[in-house]
């Protein structure tokens, strides 16, 4: 990402001093930054109609911040003819990673208050970025608040393929007010944009890094003015940069870059309140609209005993427009836990999970807007992640230690970070994990908590090893898998029970076959009232019972706690099948005594 020039802070090593010759100079890397000027807030003056975007104003004034820009360095790199930028750039004093950050500043006209926002002026950015994708390091875009999350949604599904960090930012108050935020947080977006491949449509304001399609305006009168209710920051500029990489999305393709502008505007936002009339629900879904966000009540909940709402949801979603459920809280997901829930997905609404309106209403038009998907493509789309927009959680399933992908998915993000306090909570979570996959015998899970270091021999609160789980569920390639990865058939949990007991317990022949391979075996405490347990399964007349115990060793012979044998109570009792198999056993046992 960076420019393979390594130069000296100001520039001298290369006008005719040679780099070593300069003591105490260190190698500083470039990064060029465009910076796409939409309007907002942050470039506002005051006329007589009140704060409006002024053309032509901005480069001249961040000329004289030195925050902002190094004059020094510009003038001696002019001097020295290095440098052939573009007409308005402006480059940042060195950053403390040792880069030097060139930004172009590319003023759209005219400039807006983003109140005045539409889809082709997406689009106009959009192209910009394509335009000149492949010149710069990085991009900031300039807008205003208000629509702000809306264009960082919408250009989050127009960049398609994007491997270049896009930061959108701007301010409460003008940059050229003696307190104003626009300072600070051009210039943390432009270190973002500069010194870091964070390959996603992000928001900087106010020492936060954004994803951009999680963000809402929460706030008219604070520096503090966005949130992103469902997903922590990207990022956190405070006394050092610190980045949040395990959340950082990727477009994981080989396909190069490409923005899609063309989006639908047949779509709409409608909110329910109680009360609201049918005729209005029905008004609102008629053509041309294709698609709308309907914003319910808490987890996705709408009336379900107004048969007349549903009825006009129905006819919508059977005339093919699409409908997405988001929330009107601001955090939180949508769900089928209630019933009034349940019975929007009957009349085919499509969950949006955790989406903000912004980000729901932004991938509605751009999902819309892909002519070649079929109604039912599109439908799936939407229900889909497709730029870290949400969290999806498979209807009615909370997340749950027996849900196989989960305890992978935790097992590889413990596995990211080297910190001492994460360590103490992986080791904290391993045994829970471990156990949770040889519970569902799930041979991939072990693995995964294999490879970032875990003990499998590891212990529960009960003292349960994985090997016991997988033992008593009988799922022979888990304990396969556990006994070559060392884990121990010796172990005793706190009933004092090893593996070998439990799969006789659960009557897992194939199971206590391996473990007897591996060296298991009975210990005397285990055999202590074999002769007792053999004789009540006799008299059950439980064959698998006896078949278990025979196969880790037991002596079938061995006599109960009335001195009688199993073979005994077998004939008192009748049981055809137990006496056949006893009588079977103890020939076999004559000829190998004989033998021996
Ligand atoms: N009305 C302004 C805008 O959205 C608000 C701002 O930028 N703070 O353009």
């Amino acid at each position: 990402m960076e420019a393979a020039v390594m130069r000296c802070s100001l520039g001298r090593a290369l006008c005719g001093t040679h780099r070593e010759d300069l003591p105490g100079c260190k190698a500083v890397s470039e990064a060029r930054v465009l910076v796409i000027n939409t309007g907002g807030t942050i470039g506002m003056v005051q006329d007589d109609k009140g704060l409006a975007p002024k053309a032509n104003k901005l480069v001249s004034s961040l000329k004289t911040m030195p925050m902002l820009h190094d004059d020094a360095y510009a003038q001696e790199t002019k001097l020295c003819n290095l440098h052939e930028f573009p007409d308005d750039t402006l480059v940042l004093p060195v950053s403390k990673q040792n880069k030097r950050i060139f930004y172009t500043i590319l003023e759209l006209s005219p400039l807006l208050d983003s109140s005045n926002m539409t889809p082709e002026d997406w689009a106009k950015i959009a192209k910009k970025l394509e335009e000149h994708y492949e010149k710069y390091d990085g991009f900031v875009i300039l807008h205003g608040t208000d629509t702000m999350a809306y264009t960082a949604s919408a250009l989050s599904f127009m960049c398609e393929n994007l491997g270049k960090t896009v930061v959108l930012t701007g301010s409460q108050v003008p940059i050229y007010e003696l307190q104003n935020d626009g300072r600070a947080n051009l210039l943390g977006a432009l270190l973002f944009a500069g010194q870091f491949v964070i390959p996603e449509v992000c928001l900087y304001f106010y020492n936060k890094l954004y994803r951009g399609n999680r963000v809402t305006k929460v706030d008219a009168g604070s520096f503090n003015a966005f949130s992103s209710p469902n997903l922590p920051p990207l990022a956190n500029a405070e006394v050092d940069i610190t980045i949040n990489w395990e959340t950082v999305c990727r477009a994981n393709t080989k396909k190069k870059f490409r923005v899609h502008t063309n989006m639908n505007r047949n779509v709409g936002l409608l909110r329910i309140f109680p009360g609201i009339t049918a005729a209005a629900v029905k008004a609102f879904l008629q053509p041309p609209i294709e698609g709308i966000v309907l914003e319910t009540y808490g987890s996705g909940n709408a009336p379900n005993n107004r048969e007349d709402l549903l009825e006009e949801l129905k006819r919508a979603t059977e005339r093919k427009v699409v409908i997405l459920n988001c929330t009107q809280c601001l955090r939180g997901s949508v769900t089928t836990v209630y019933a009034t829930g349940q019975t929007l997905a009957d009349v085919g609404v499509i969950p949006g999970y955790d989406m903000t309106p912004e980000a729901a209403l932004t991938k509605l038009s751009y999902t819309l807007s892909k002519s070649k998907l079929s109604w039912e493509e599109k439908r799936q789309m939407l229900s889909e992640n497709l730029r870290g927009e949400m969290t999806v959680v498979p209807t009615g399933a909370k997340i749950s230690l027996r849900d196989s992908k989960f305890i992978q998915v935790i097992a590889r993000s413990l596995s990211i970070s080297c910190k001492e306090e994460l360590e103490a909570v992986r080791d904290a979570l391993i045994p829970l994990l471990a156990c949770a996959a040889a519970k569902l015998g799930d041979v991939d899970a072990l693995r995964a908590i294999a490879e970032m270091g875990g003990n499998l021999s590891c212990e529960d609160y009960d003292g349960r090893t994985p090997l016991h789980i997988a033992a008593s569920e009988g799922h022979l390639p888990s304990v396969e898998y556990l006994l070559t990865s060392g884990a121990t058939v010796y172990a005793r949990d706190r009933y004092g029970s090893s593996p070998l007991m439990n799969a006789i317990k659960f009557r897992h022949i194939h199971v206590i076959n391996l473990l007897r391979e591996t060296g298991a075996h009975l210990s005397s405490h285990d055999l202590e009232n074999t002769g007792t347990i053999l004789c009540s399964l006799a008299a059950k007349g439980d064959v698998d019972g006896l078949c278990a115990w025979y196969l880790a060793g037991a002596d079938l012979e061995q006599t109960g706690y009335d001195g009688k044998n199993a073979l005994q109570v077998a004939e008192a009792t009748e049981h055809k099948e137990v006496l056949d198999f006893l009588r079977q056993k103890q020939q076999k046992k004559a000829v190998e005594d004989g033998h021996s």
